[in-house]
């Protein structure tokens, strides 16, 4: 068993709770026939996302800590996402918006009403659920409603619960605005904060020298409590000597990747790459296009000039491995990428961000959707890792170099399908789905389309993005989405051997 360093108390989960559901109503403002409509096949109608939180809020903080019955028999299957695509989710029987927004209201009366009588020493627990939980972890259809006092006690410690279900709601959050972004219509999303000034950085690239360092967390760490199975277990892992870009690639550089032809030299591409660039047509980032001898892009329905100090965003990995090629650099590893966010050369251990164990704060990371946008390149002196590395928390999800797989050790937590259903062994997340269920590749996007079946896989993003809630993110935080998507907010940082 491990003491845990931090835990959450009652009043700090009363408030996580309540914040992440003031961002949720925020990004569903929007009258009855906007909600329901679906503004791209690769997004969920707004008022599906909106239930869905409700109907994971249930699942997990009334029907599998208290065992309650279901609020509303016989919608659990409209909102598992392994059933339907998202392409699919508009012909559904939805609830309407009204009808979501007091589902939600009423989840969340019950949820306080435990919350209430739950004794916080359960909370307090120093075991950790990957010692305290022993056996495979069931499907979330049959975890919920039936838990054993052991899987709650695990599901209980330290807070990881409600962890999972105020990151779980964030996370649709950003799902949310990446819907907004290709939204048509009168913008409801726009800047609350202007993110600092850039500066120039010392170096383009850093070396991290060659050693070993620890990669992933057993969440016994301060705010690391409610880490997800896949940044499980805690291991040593030998890193080469390697040099990493001090900031991630700029818009600039990926113009002049632009200018110099680079989607239209095949040498630089993979098969897959290349072949999926001409399929899709690809020529920019997703929302730029031409006007004259200048790039313009789109962004929550407006247009305005590329801003060219800021990273790239909406690029798929196939566009940032060709960029990398061009640039003669590649995408770091996500064991690289971990170290020279984390690693602290000088005591040996992991900091939980780049800067340390603290909270992020607007001087040292752009999180939360403050602004709209990703900050200037060198925004952020105070966030810089260790070593040096800049603009790895917040600003864009960087996509690194390999496929979304377990740690060794790894045991999936609470429930199969948050991660384990994604890895490529996993029925449903290669190739085909088998018979008879959508699979993973499908709930992720790809939508039974056989048409992209070849690029059905998962490559790993780290770090968070703009859009992303600080109690979402962290050094050992992994994100995955299959290498042809743009729409969410990724952009990459290039690597190379020393
Ligand atoms: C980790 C972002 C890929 O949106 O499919 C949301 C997060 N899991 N609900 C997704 C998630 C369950 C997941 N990603
Ligand atoms: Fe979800």
């Amino acid at each position: 068993t491990t003491q845990l360093i931090t835990r959450l108390t009652t009043d700090e989960i009363v408030r996580a709770l309540a914040d992440s559901r003031a961002r949720s109503l925020a990004y569903t403002d929007l009258d009855d026939d906007d909600l329901r409509r679906q503004h791209s096949p690769l997004m969920s109608p707004l008022v599906w996302d909106l239930a869905h939180i409700g109907n994971y809020e249930e699942s997990w903080l009334l029907r599998a800590v208290a065992g309650s019955r279901p609020l509303r028999p016989g919608i659990d299957d409209i909102y598992d996402a392994f059933r339907h695509p998202r392409a699919d989710r508009p012909a559904l029987p939805l609830l309407g918006p009204a009808q979501a927004r007091s589902y939600l209201d009423e989840v969340r009366g019950a949820v306080l009403g435990v919350l209430a009588r739950l004794n916080p020493d359960t909370l307090l627990s120093s075991t950790t659920w990957v010692v305290s939980d022993s056996g495979p972890s069931p499907r979330m259809a049959d975890m919920v409603g039936a838990p054993s006092p052991g899987s709650r006690a695990a599901l209980l410690t330290g807070g990881f619960v409600y962890g999972l279900v105020v990151q779980h709601e964030h996370q649709h959050d950003e799902t949310m605005l990446a819907t907004h972004q290709l939204r048509t219509g009168a913008p409801i999303i726009g800047d609350r904060a202007a993110p600092p000034p850039g500066r120039p950085v010392p170096a383009a690239e850093i070396l991290i020298p060659a050693g070993e360092f620890t990669m992933g967390t057993d969440g016994d760490t301060a705010g690391t409590a409610w880490a997800y199975d896949n940044e499980r277990p805690a291991h040593r892992v030998y890193v080469p000597a390697f040099f990493i870009g001090t900031l991630p690639v700029s818009n600039a550089a990926h113009a002049a990747f632009i200018e110099d032809g680079g989607y239209h030299d095949e040498r630089l591409w993979s098969a897959a790459g290349w072949a999926w660039r001409c399929r899709a047509g690809l020529t920019a980032p997703q929302f730029w296009r031409r006007e004259g001898d200048a790039w313009i892009r789109r962004r929550f329905g407006r247009d305005e000039p590329v801003p060219m100090d800021e990273p790239v965003q909406h690029v798929c990995w196939y566009e940032a491995q060709a960029h990398a090629r061009w640039a003669g650099r590649r995408l770091p590893t996500e064991a690289e990428w971990e170290k020279a966010c984390a690693h602290d050369p000088v005591t040996g251990r992991s900091r939980r961000f780049p800067w340390g164990d603290s909270e992020p704060t607007p001087e040292r990371a752009n999180l939360g959707q403050a602004a709209t946008r990703p900050a200037p390149l060198g925004a952020y002196p105070a966030g810089a890792s260790a070593y040096g590395v800049e603009q790895m928390i917040g600003d864009v999800w960087e996509w690194t170099a390999g496929d979304f797989v377990g740690y060794p050790g790894f045991r999936s937590f609470p429930y199969r399908e948050y991660s384990e259903v994604f890895f490529p062994s996993a029925p449903g997340a290669g190739k085909g789905p088998p018979a008879g269920a959508v699979g993973a590749a499908a709930a992720n996007g790809v939508a039974g389309a056989a048409d992209v079946a070849e690029y059905a896989g998962f490559k790993v993003l780290r770090g968070g993005s703009w859009a992303t809630h600080h109690s979402a993110v962290r050094a050992t935080f992994r994100n995955w989405d299959h290498p042809i998507r743009r729409q969410i907010f990724a952009g990459f940082r290039l690597a190379r051997d020393a």
